[in-house]
């Protein structure tokens, strides 16, 4: 048994990529800080970073923390940062603890491109690379209204605040549930990306509203636990869920009939994109400053079909 005891996980290549994602080799490098290690998103991302590097003919080294943390990201950024790669890709953490050290990072002339995750101020990188967060809550609300014509109580479940992507989501959810009266809208309670936590906190608000008839999960690890808090209330029949990303276990409680709906994001493409817009920043050449990937809603009607590629790696 080996004790996790760093506070961040590097990976050099990785086994579940569908192409050979070697390195690239040239004398430009590029490092990629994820959100947290281990999560199928930023592996995913992973992957379409080090598939376009190659082509690009740049090196590529990837770190996360082990937890979605700023206190944990920072080091890490501070110690990439010394070591003056051309371009750090990062999501960064958190919308304001994260400012001043990729501030750093720009001022030491380092090429900043944020994937995933935003910044207050994100001036300070060359390009933003997001999917449509505020749009995939309001699609989320869309289709729990789908499953529930008649309205009812509705909750979501969310990570920590400050996430720029997980707080576009919900406010996408709360603008869109606020336009139809027949919903009673409960609010957000926030798992700290812990599947545990999520569960515990359905399990509770399962125990407080009875009635609850949708649920909304801001990411990953918020809906593998709204999942199970629901599962174990036996109220899956009542509950609809609906869920942000596609890791594999999310597909599985889709396919199991405990989730309705997973809004699917593209982080390969947001990789891919987010190297072409480092590589233009090292180049000189023009950058776009912000990009949207959009979302993608995979339901059990079309996950063999259409929704089948937006699946995320493990
Ligand atoms: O939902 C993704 C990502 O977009 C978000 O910023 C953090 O959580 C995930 O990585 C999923 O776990």
């Amino acid at each position: 048994v080996v004790a996790l005891s760093v506070a961040s996980v590097s990976a050099m290549f990785l086994a579940g990529c569908s192409s050979d994602s070697g390195s690239g080799g040239g004398s430009n490098n590029i490092a990629f800080i994820q959100g947290v290690s281990g999560d199928e998103f930023y592996i995913s991302m992973q992957c379409g970073i080090e598939a376009a590097a190659k082509d690009a003919g740049v090196t590529v080294d990837t770190q996360g923390p082990v937890k979605f943390d700023p206190t944990l990201q920072k080091p890490i950024v501070d110690s990439v940062v010394a070591s003056r790669p051309s371009a750090i890709l990062i999501a960064p953490t958190d919308v304001a603890a994260m400012q001043a050290p990729l501030e750093a990072a720009s001022r030491a002339g380092i090429k900043v491109v944020l994937v995933d995750t935003t910044l207050e101020d994100p001036s300070i990188a060359v390009s933003s690379i997001s999917s449509d967060n505020k749009g995939g809550g309001a699609e989320a609300f869309s289709a729990i209204e789908q499953l529930n014509p008649s309205g009812g109580k509705v909750l979501v479940i969310s990570t920590d605040p400050g996430i720029s992507t997980a707080d576009a989501r919900v406010a996408g959810f709360e603008e869109a549930v606020g336009a139809n009266s027949a919903f009673d809208y409960l609010g957000v309670q926030y798992s700290h990306n812990d599947p545990a936590e999520a569960a515990r906190l359905v399990s509770a608000a399962l125990a407080k509203d009875p009635d609850i008839v949708g649920i909304f999960a801001a990411n990953t690890f918020a809906a593998e636990g709204t999942a199970t808090g629901v599962r174990q209330a036996g109220k899956q029949d009542q509950v609809k869920i609906v869920g942000f990303d596609a890791g594999p276990a999310q597909v599985k409680q889709l396919r199991e009939g405990t989730v309705q709906a997973l809004i699917a994001q593209q982080p390969d493409t947001i990789g891919t994109d987010g190297v072409a817009q480092a590589m233009a920043a090292i180049n000189d050449e023009p950058v776009t400053a912000d990009i949207s990937t959009g979302f993608h809603v995979i339901t059990a009607e079309n996950i063999d079909g259409e929704g089948a590629q937006y699946v995320y790696k493990s």
